[in-house]
């Protein structure tokens, strides 16, 4: 064990006139164990791997970049509404009215996974107080149904369709409780909220996302809601669950139910300007804020119906919507929370089933071909020059996150990334953008030549920006992203060009028409 000390000794030893004459050592680099500094001579510090630049705070934490990435999950609002034809129930409706005769959890998560979703979220409790798990606390549950005879648990099913398949939970807990008489009285009610958290997040393994909101109706009784306590209490019960509500503090609320995002949509934001329930802060939930010290990304919740319960007067959304949809949100740098109902059988209806199958299969079409692999691409300039690992070949493989485009440090007045057809003209509709998030949201302002013409601009990219051409298709030989303002360098992970055949511009005749 003696002979690797002594051997580190001597190079140590040997290598001391390197260490003490480089250039721009700070004191407090030259106090870092000597050994580290065995290979810096001036040449093989020249011959160094560039390393990757530094972040631009605040970063997302592993599980917002886990969420991030999901881009569509689905809820499922569920519990005695379904059974009254009501979207709130007043927290009189009898348990008796619970009664989903064919309730096929998997058929759930078989549609949902049919649409390529990889987290499901349930209401195990809505504003009514009907619980969908045997909750101890209270006889307002699926015990008094005939539902199983009063032994079922929807929740245990739901998890279980879910993991299944390969599908994470999350899970509803509404805290605005017209059933409870607890409610209104802080003390009590808070204790038997954080039983009923303590009981779905102990008792039904791994969940993903819990989601809190502020809605409540006129003339309910005042109550505080220990907003500290419970969020304490899930993260100590849950080490990777994401805390949903309009101040997050893992994602926050988008400010409306539309599914749409603002055009500019960042990341941050400033936590304590928020709180929950307060309807001044929409249009603040709808942009972020450049300036924002917290990385607190925007979930963009929205029925597939009319509703958020199933009520058979109602359809499904068109597939236009849904995409309208789509490209306001994920397009704009969200997830998308898509709820999808089930009925009063306790399914989920074959209209719902088929319409989402059609989402998917749209989105698919579009995004499979990357027209962009058909083209050579140059930029501006890159971050360690040719031997370096930032070219813009990067922007066209699988990893979304940490390989990436970027310019060098100095190159910063005019940054751009170029694509040229290598044969012909490509023919698309849509461009991509994506950024290299887990360094930090940077863009602030981009603009889009298509042969040498302005064709689009924008503000934030973050995750994924998505630009449907107003203009409608276009033929091109080259493509030119400029990023005309920026928080430090851009990093670009990815550029799509897509051909949406559902995609059209009022006011323009496309060449091909889907129905
Ligand atoms: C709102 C609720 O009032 C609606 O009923 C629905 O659950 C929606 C997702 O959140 O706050």
């Amino acid at each position: 064990m003696a002979k690797p000390h002594i051997f580190l000794y001597i190079i140590t030893f040997i290598s001391l006139p390197y260490v003490f004459t480089l250039e721009g050592q700070s004191p407090s680099s030259l106090r870092k164990p000597l050994h580290a500094s065995v290979t810096l001579s001036r040449t093989s510090w020249q011959e160094r791997v560039t390393t990757p630049p530094l972040p631009i705070l605040p970063l997302p934490t592993f599980s917002q970049l886990q969420w991030q990435q999901r881009e569509i999950i689905t809820f499922h609002h569920f519990g005695v509404n379904t059974f009254t034809d009501s979207e709130w129930g007043t927290g009189q409706e009898s348990p008796s009215i619970f009664n989903p005769t064919g309730l096929d959890t998997n058929q759930w998560a078989d549609t949902v996974a049919q649409a390529g979703v990889s987290l499901m979220i349930l209401t195990a409790k809505h504003h009514d107080g009907f619980c969908l798990w045997p909750s101890k606390y209270t006889d307002h549950s699926i015990i008094g149904s005939p539902w199983k005879s009063g032994h079922g648990d929807v929740v245990q099913e739901f998890v279980n369709a879910a993991k299944a398949r390969g599908i994470d939970v999350g899970l509803y807990l509404s805290p605005w409780d017209r059933h409870d008489p607890r409610y209104g009285h802080n003390k009590e009610y808070n204790e038997y909220y954080l039983a009923q958290l303590q009981e779905l997040l102990n008792r039904y393994g791994s969940v993903r996302e819990i989601w809190f909101d502020g809605a409540k109706g006129a003339n309910t009784p005042n109550m505080t809601y220990y907003f500290s306590d419970w969020f304490s209490m899930v993260t100590e019960l849950q080490s990777t669950i994401n805390i949903f509500s309009d101040a997050g503090p893992g994602v926050r609320w988008v400010g409306n139910e539309k599914g749409f995002a603002g055009s500019t949509c960042w990341s941050t934001i400033n936590r304590t300007s928020l709180s929950i329930g307060n309807g001044s802060i929409v249009d603040y939930l709808n942009t972020g804020d450049p300036k924002g010290t917290d990385w607190l990304p925007a979930e963009c919740d929205v029925s597939i119906r009319k509703g958020w319960f199933w009520h058979k007067s109602q359809v499904p959304k068109r597939l236009s919507e849904l995409l309208e949809i789509y490209y306001n949100s994920v397009g704009r740098n969200c997830v998308l929370l898509l709820n999808v109902p089930p009925n009063t059988t306790g399914l989920i209806s074959e209209n719902d089933v088929q319409r989402l199958k059609e989402f998917r299969g749209a989105i698919d079409t579009i995004f499979s071909t990357n027209l962009a692999e058909k083209c050579s691409i140059r930029a501006s300039s890159q971050r360690g020059g040719e031997s370096g690992d930032f070219g813009p070949d990067n922007v066209l493989d699988k990893d979304h996150l940490w390989t990436y485009w970027t310019p060098t440090d100095e190159d910063k007045k005019d940054q751009w990334i170029e694509f040229k057809a290598k044969t012909g003209k490509i023919k698309f509709n849509v461009i991509r953008i994506q950024e290299a998030i887990g360094l930090g949201q940077r863009i602030k302002k981009h603009k889009i030549y298509v042969d040498g013409n302005r064709v689009a601009e924008g503000t934030t990219v973050g995750y994924k920006k998505l630009h449907r051409l107003e203009k409608g298709v276009v033929d091109a030989f080259s493509v030119r992203i400029k990023i005309v303002g920026s928080r430090g360098t851009p990093l670009i992970s990815s550029v799509g060009l897509h051909f949406d055949p559902f995609w059209h511009p009022k006011g323009k005749k496309t060449s091909q028409m889907v129905h």
